[in-house]
């Protein structure tokens, strides 16, 4: 019964339009574990609270929010020491009344910077008007006032946001030049003074795919920041990507890599343009396209228990950079359209989500005709009617222990240096089933 139950839903899910289900993004994410959001830009102000679709669907659909531009620095300190908090407090008003994560969006960042500090600057190279010391309080400042303002209520930072340049040197902004790589280290441990419980994240783009210049730089870089014990909890890779065009295997091993070091990766502004001459030639095909990529994407975040947060740039198809930034070349990039009904990329999603969610609920993890785990002496084998495409043991702490992507029906692994506590066991099945089950050492 309980399994012909299961197949009905399986089957009418995809069926569902957005307004016909009450169940969203957020409902299965929080059963997976996974945040999933949305940035919130110039609009989010003018349907604050009004329970339009606007509204409505960052209500149903994301546990975690990001300002899309205002909190950075030109925008928070537009004078030197004072602070406009007018629009991110709304923002965090509206996060603690609807129970939303959220998280802030910049501290330190070559752009959007005040006229005050440009100042600093002709032609790019620094002028004299800052020195070292001065330029090193007003960033402390800065941080320091907006984090300890949000104390509790902002769990995340990015904290510096785009410090490297594309061959993986450290990019010339002001702050680097005047005060030194340095700089990079001394912002994340002022945001950690004022707030030791928020998270911190280095963001970048360009960075997703394991071993590019600019991608080992900054692993380089950050392995460099924990062994100096700078408080930093992840990297943001930002994931402006194009249809059709996503190395997911890559992105996965540059992960993995940063789950060695015990760092988390998260995905901070996904979106997923596509070429608008595409798009007028065959739209039902990029759309399809699009859903799978960013199912896919979804995949990631099941598959580390590092990449547990999956942020869009957006939501909806009318409010989205790209336009403007690809001179119209590029559109369509988000998961609702221009008049908020939800794309394939929508459903793709929150089936994925869905079918993550039945796992984490434990309904197919005891289902032993799946997989069966025997703990013989030192040695775990598992063993599957089915295909397992990738087999992974985390520790308690969501440290990977062991990890196998061949296509096989049985592994055994051996636990000599492993820890003797909690283990966590994730298998994902040949259907792209994600099975997880914990194992008690003793
Ligand atoms: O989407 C943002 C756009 O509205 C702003 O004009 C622009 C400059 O402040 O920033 C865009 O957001 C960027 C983000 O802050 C950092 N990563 C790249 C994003 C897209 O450019």
């Amino acid at each position: 019964m309980k399994k012909q139950l299961l197949l009905i839903a399986l089957s009418i899910y995809p069926l569902l339009t957005y307004s016909q289900t009450q169940q969203s993004l957020s409902f299965y994410a929080e059963k997976c574990s996974i945040n999933v959001g949305a940035a919130v830009g110039s609009a989010f102000y003018s349907n604050y609270n009004t329970n339009s679709t606007y509204d409505l669907i960052i209500k149903r659909n994301f546990n975690i929010l990001v300002p899309e531009n205002e909190m950075k620095f030109a925008v928070i300190e537009p004078t030197q020491g004072n602070f406009d908090f007018s629009k991110s407090d709304q923002l965090v008003n509206y996060a603690v009344a609807n129970r939303k994560s959220l998280r802030g969006h910049t501290l330190c960042w070559h752009s959007r910077n005040p006229a005050w500090i440009e100042a600093g600057l002709t032609n790019g190279i620094a002028n004299g008007t800052f020195t070292r010391t001065s330029l090193m309080s007003i960033l402390k400042n800065h941080i320091t006032t907006i984090v300890t303002r949000y104390k509790g209520k902002i769990q995340h930072w990015d904290v510096v946001n785009e410090a490297f340049n594309t061959d993986g040197t450290l990019r010339t902004s002001i702050w680097q030049q005047v005060i030194g790589n340095e700089y990079i280290d001394s912002a994340f441990v002022w945001a950690n003074r004022a707030d030791p419980a928020a998270k911190l994240y280095l963001n970048d783009f360009s960075v997703e795919n394991y071993g590019s210049a600019k991608s080992n730089a900054l692993f380089n870089y950050v392995k460099g920041m924990k062994n100096r014990n700078i408080p930093i909890n992840g990297v943001g890779f930002q994931c402006h990507f194009i249809v059709n065009n996503i190395q997911y295997s890559k992105i996965d091993q540059n992960i993995k890599a940063y789950a060695s070091i015990g760092v988390e990766a998260i995905i901070t502004e996904l979106d997923i343009r596509i070429k608008k001459t595409d798009y007028e030639t065959d739209s039902a095909t990029q759309l399809a396209t699009q859903a799978e990529n960013y199912r896919q994407m979804i995949l990631l975040c099941f598959n580390n228990s590092n990449c547990k947060t999956i942020v869009t740039w957006g939501f909806t198809d009318l409010y989205s950079w790209i336009p403007n930034f690809t001179s119209n070349v590029y559109d369509y990039s988000l998961i609702f359209d221009r008049s908020y009904n939800p794309k394939p990329a929508y459903s793709s999603m929150l089936n994925e989500l869905y079918l993550g969610s039945l796992s984490a609920n434990n309904s197919i993890i005891n289902d032993n005709s799946t997989l069966r785990v025997k703990e013989i002496g030192n040695k775990i084998i598992i063993n599957s009617d089915m295909d397992m495409i990738r087999c992974q043991l985390f520790d308690i702490h969501g440290r990977l222990l062991f990890n196998s992507s061949s296509s096989v029906k049985e592994i055994e692994i051996t636990l000599n240096k492993m820890p003797l506590s909690l283990i966590v066991l994730r298998v994902q099945l040949s259907n792209e089933q994600v099975v997880v089950r914990k194992i008690i050492k003793q």
